[in-house]
């Protein structure tokens, strides 16, 4: 992102995509870099995309460049770290609901893969996206560790949000390798933007990726059993008795490491028995990703099937 970096300094931090800060810090002094630093910290540093005049014409006109907008379909597996957020903060905002499909936008609501998103997402392209005041931010977890700093969530939570920032980059491609490529070569790339999904899948990665991917799913299953394993009770939550933004970053897990990318989660029953006890008191925000992911999870197994059974199997490795 960030094709209109510029050299001078962002008007407000919040305006600047990642690009436009580096570029500014090159001409500043010491002290100025350590007070962006500083805020950039303290905002949880969300990465924003950088929009063209005909971009930020378009979410005029919609009235999306005021306020807080959402965009993504509830059912994914990246979105449902953001809607569940915004569910249990009680943030107003605007959803716009993107489907699987290059639709054009029709009253709130686009294909992920349609003309018009490539245009409000900066070329993103992927969801989900927050718009805050006419800034794109993208990323879930990074948005949520903004969204908990801002509401100024204890310590714990946020670095539950700081691991999971550090972690789900490898996480997501397994799960891209070992299920989602295998889906969206079937159909043709049907429901989402081609690039995104090529450089995974069986044959597409070497064996030194796969051990290196695998490592990262168990090592975070490991962090995940071992921290429920030292609580008095597992009741659902990661931190406390009540569901927090570390839950909101946390609770796609199961799903798509045990469903998408077929991982046997019985050598980690804590994990799931705390997804149980998550389920039974999910807020809203959660609810379309509970009730429709199983379905895309039996379409990836489905497609990834015999592939599956002929051995291309992260279980093997972990
Ligand atoms: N790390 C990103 C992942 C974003 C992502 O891969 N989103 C998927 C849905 S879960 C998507 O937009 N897929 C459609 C596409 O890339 O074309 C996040 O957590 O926000």
């Amino acid at each position: 992102m960030g094709t209109g970096a510029s050299t001078a300094l962002p008007e407000t931090l919040a305006a600047a995509s990642v690009d436009d800060v580096k570029a500014a810090i090159n001409g500043l002094s010491p002290e100025n870099i350590a007070k962006i630093k500083a805020a950039l910290a303290a905002t949880g540093g969300a990465p924003t995309v950088t929009l063209s005049d005909e971009a930020k014409k378009k979410l005029e006109e919609k009235g999306w460049n005021k306020g807080v907008v959402g965009f993504g379909s509830a059912a994914s597996e990246a979105s449902v770290k953001l809607t569940s957020a915004l569910s249990i903060l009680k943030k107003e905002h605007t959803w716009v609901d993107l489907s699987w499909d290059d639709k054009a936008l029709e009253g709130n609501s686009m294909g992920v893969k349609s003309a018009d998103y490539k245009l409000i997402s900066g070329g993103y392209c992927s969801m989900p996206m927050l718009c805050i005041d006419g800034v794109m931010y993208y990323e879930s977890v990074s948005i949520d560790k903004m969204l908990a700093v801002e509401s100024k969530a204890p310590q714990e939570v946020i670095d539950w949000i700081d691991y999971v920032i550090a972690s789900d980059a490898m996480l997501l491609n397994a799960a891209k390798h070992w299920g989602w490529a295998g889906l969206h070569a079937s159909n043709d790339y049907a429901m989402v933007n081609k690039e995104h999904y090529t450089s995974f899948g069986k044959g597409n990665k070497d064996e030194a990726w796969e051990k290196e991917a695998a490592g990262a799913v168990k090592a975070f299953l490991d962090k995940l059993e071992a921290s429920l394993a030292a609580k008095s009770e597992i009741n659902g939550c990661f931190v406390g008795n009540e569901l927090t933004l570390a839950d909101c970053v946390l609770c796609s897990w199961p799903l798509t490491l045990g469903g998408v990318c077929n991982v046997d989660l019985s050598k980690w029953p804590k994990v799931q028995e705390n997804y149980e006890k998550m389920k039974a008191i999910a807020p809203e925000g959660m609810q379309a990703h509970l009730g429709y992911f199983p379905t895309f999870v039996g379409y990836v197994q489905g497609a990834n099937k015999e592939a599956f059974e002929a051995g291309f199997n992260i279980n093997k490795l972990l």
